[in-house]
């Protein structure tokens, strides 16, 4: 018997034949967890720790045998037994400890570094509802908790606990740690602190609770609503428990190492993903100034522990604490952030780069960049815009400071895993050297003319297209075609990626089909994203697209044609689903607002050709594949930022001038759309478009639609399709994950 199999026969009180998939669901992990425990840690003489609010690591049952080189096995033996491992993996509740880009890049990063055999753990919070899930209720989202954690679990529960000390109270820490297994590789650590006071009991209608309650909701919610003050102080409450949990832990992880704490910066580096860890730099300060070391010193080492990652240059999403609130619950760093702030005001009389400004505001971002040693974008085009606009007065007094890291994605969990069919099929024609080097993958460029492998491509679209169908049909009582071009949108719901602007093409394809003007392909287009709770025109947004979806499904002179769909919940397990299905990216944000974008990397991988814009990593794809393998359009990031520098940009000029947009516009208060939907939401996002559209939608709405039709024609030659296919693929090496943390730790890190 192989030692997965007895392992898992140890974990079930009868056979596997005779066992349901919970049992053998349960069974498998506890097998899984045993092996990687008996795998080797990774270790080394200097380690990282990824700070993060958010891992976005999705279900982990398949993932790990992936990692551990027993897939296959597992797989067939359940065949041999009567199950199929498919089913045996929709058991798994997917973990809800992210939302967005973020927190899946982290993922995708900490798969890297065991991958790639660097000691790396991750360092966040236990949140037990996590991000809320996602349901639709009379065509509008309506959140409810989302609880995840179930027995057996991937959490294994640690000795390990600290204090961590509040202005009234101080709370206990618990701590749960999640294996993180390489690619045939060994394990590093995810850990997640937690406080054992919690109490669930607290959550009342949807996902209201006592926000001033925090010994017992502390970690309930990853990004409870902020939009009055008492939901600001609670993410603060937050942010500080996981960095004072995260730097004691690592202190006590060096001191047991038995390392110098004045040399703390050879042994330890840390990552600072985003500005919600920030506060991890005024505490560690204060910690080793207990620890005996003086105080300048103790700055000294910090900052030369310290790397900040920048994901955005939306002002608003940029942290500003003001001082009063950091004093009502955190007093204890805040003499540390003062003295911190007034070193730099000391030295620079610029109030550009001060850290506290003129309204007492601690902005965490400068903190991050003056008391860390390294400061990176995660984009080219992002890069250069944090250097040249953003972030301009600080490139100039630490030039030796800034540096671009692309993102990356795991190719584990987004090819081999989400499209084994399509990984067969690239092994079958190059062999398997591009499973550990995703550069392999170009070699796919001598099958360009080759007519069996463009036929077994679009075969394996076809077959991932079907299989989606029954998925939404079984889970959502969705409805899709599978035959047409599948043209999908999923990512979070924000105006600056704009989905109202597609909305805006869907509508103009609706009246285009009831004129008369029917596609000579079926379309289907698709949407997945969650609005921010208190993020009123995001929900508006949603809500026009749910009607849209009823108002063309049940239209039968257009639905032949043409369907919209929203998925409810999206989630990285549909992205899963829905990525290697996809015929067309949809990747439209405003250019210079999306900072990199994941998702453009993963459609491209999977074949699906991009629509997009020229901003974040749409840059770099557009470079590799060429012009003729991606469809460009709109304004440029130069354009954009010269609009929003001279006011240039009116909305209402557009809906005045052109007759076009304003029957689309027009079309969400219309007649039809005003009896499926909410009339005051829905007249809200009509005047919003007009009057405000921050985000430039009606700028680049001609030019979208202009281009899609031609993305759309392009699609019927099938052949020529087929070979933009295998370009977008071949040139998806440059995006692995593993690229990406070669160069973190080249540059940054410098880990053994
Ligand atoms: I700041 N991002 C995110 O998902 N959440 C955030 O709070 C912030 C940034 C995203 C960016 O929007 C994406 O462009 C980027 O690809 C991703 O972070 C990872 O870098």
């Amino acid at each position: 018997m192989t030692e997965i199999k007895h392992l898992i026969q140890n974990n079930l009180n009868k056979s596997i034949a005779e066992s349901s998939n919970e049992e053998i669901f349960e069974a498998l992990l506890l097998a899984v967890k045993e092996l990687e425990e008996r795998g080797p840690a990774i270790t080394g003489d200097k380690k990282l720790y990824y700070i993060s609010a958010e891992f976005l690591i999705g279900k982990l049952l398949a993932n790990n045998l992936i990692n551990l080189g027993i897939y296959d096995e597992v797989k067939d033996l359940l065949r041999e037994n009567g199950k199929n491992i498919i089913d045996i993996e929709e058991i798994e509740d997917e973990p809800s400890l992210g939302n967005g880009g973020l927190g899946r890049l982290a993922a995708c990063f900490l798969d890297s570094i065991a991958t790639l055999d660097l000691p790396g753990d991750g360092i966040g919070l236990n949140y037990h509802f996590g991000l809320f899930k996602q349901v639709f209720e009379h065509n509008k989202q309506v959140e409810e908790k989302n609880p995840w954690i179930t027995t057996p679990s991937w959490l294994s529960r640690q000795e390990d606990s600290f204090q961590v000390s509040y202005k009234d109270f101080t709370l206990k820490s618990t701590l749960y740690d999640i294996d993180v297994v390489g690619y045939n590789k060994g394990v590093n650590k995810l850990h997640l602190f937690d406080i054992d006071s919690l109490d669930e009991g607290i959550v009342g209608e949807g996902i209201s609770f006592d926000k001033k309650d925090i010994q017992r909701n502390l970690t309930l919610f990853l990004y409870p609503d902020d939009s009055d003050k008492a939901g600001e102080l609670l993410r603060i409450y937050q942010q500080y428990f996981m960095v004072s949990c995260g730097a004691q832990y690592i202190l006590k992880e060096v001191k047991k190492k038995g390392y110098d704490l004045h040399k703390l910066h050879e042994h330890v580096v840390i990552q600072i993903n985003d500005t919600h860890p920030s506060m991890v730099i005024p505490e560690l300060i204060r910690l080793l100034r207990a620890e005996g070391i003086e105080p300048d010193e103790s700055i000294q080492i910090v900052s030369k522990t310290c790397a900040y990652t920048n994901h955005t240059i939306l002002a608003e999403a940029l942290e500003k604490w003001p001082l009063a609130y950091l004093e009502e619950t955190v007093p204890i760093i805040v003499p540390i952030i003062k003295e911190l702030a007034a070193k730099i005001e000391e030295k620079y009389s610029n109030p550009q780069v001060h850290i506290i400004d003129k309204d007492n505001r601690v902005h965490m971002a400068y903190m991050d960049i003056h008391y860390g040693f390294s400061v990176n974008g995660v984009a080219a085009l992002h890069t250069e815009i944090l250097k040249e606009t953003e972030l301009k007065e600080f490139y100039n007094l630490y030039p030796e400071k800034f540096n671009n890291k692309t993102n990356g994605i795991t190719f584990r969990r987004w090819l081999l895993h989400a499209n084994p069919s399509l990984a067969r099929l690239i092994e079958s024609s190059i062999g398997s050297e591009f499973k550990t080097d995703a550069n392999a993958l170009e070699q796919l460029l001598a099958y360009i003319d080759n007519e069996d492998f463009l036929e077994s491509l679009l075969a394996i679209k076809q077959e991932k297209k079907i299989e989606l169908r029954e998925y939404l049909l079984a889970k959502q009582n969705i409805q899709i075609n599978e035959t047409g071009i599948l043209d999908i949108q999923i990512k979070r719901l924000h105006e600056y990626k704009r989905q109202q602007m597609n909305a805006l093409f869907a509508i103009y394809k609706y009246l285009e089909i009831k004129g008369g003007k029917k596609p000579t392909t079926p379309i289907t287009m698709i949407f997945g994203a969650k609005a921010a709770p208190a993020y009123t025109i995001a929900k508006d947004i949603i809500h026009l697209l749910l009607c849209l979806q009823e108002l063309i499904a049940a239209d039968p002179e257009v639905a032949p044609y043409f369907r919209l769909v929203m998925v409810e919940n999206y989630n990285v397990t549909l992205a899963e689903k829905l990525i290697p299905a996809a015929d067309l990216s949809e990747q439209i944000s405003l250019a210079s607002k999306e900072a990199s974008g994941t998702g453009n990397m993963k459609f491209m991988l999977n074949g699906a050709l991009t629509i997009g814009t020229e901003d974040g990593a749409n840059v770099e794809i557009h470079e590799l594949v060429g012009d003729d393998n991606i469809f460009i359009f709109g304004a440029s990031s130069e354009e954009v930022i010269r609009l929003y520098e001279t006011s240039g940009y009116r909305a209402v000029d557009y809906y005045i001038k052109d007759a076009d947009i304003r029957t689309w516009i027009d079309f969400i208060i219309s007649p039809k759309l005003l009896e499926i939907g909410d009339s005051e939401m829905l007249l809200r996002l009509h005047a919003e478009l007009i009057n405000k559209d921050w985000f430039m939608t009606l700028l680049d709405l001609k030019d979208y639609i202009k281009t899609k039709n031609e993305a759309y024609a392009a699609y019927e030659e099938r052949t020529k399709w087929a070979k933009r296919m295998v370009v977008n693929i071949a040139k998806a090496g440059y995006f692995s994950a593993d690229r990406t943390i070669a160069e973190y730790n080249k540059d940054i890190w410098k880990l053994k």
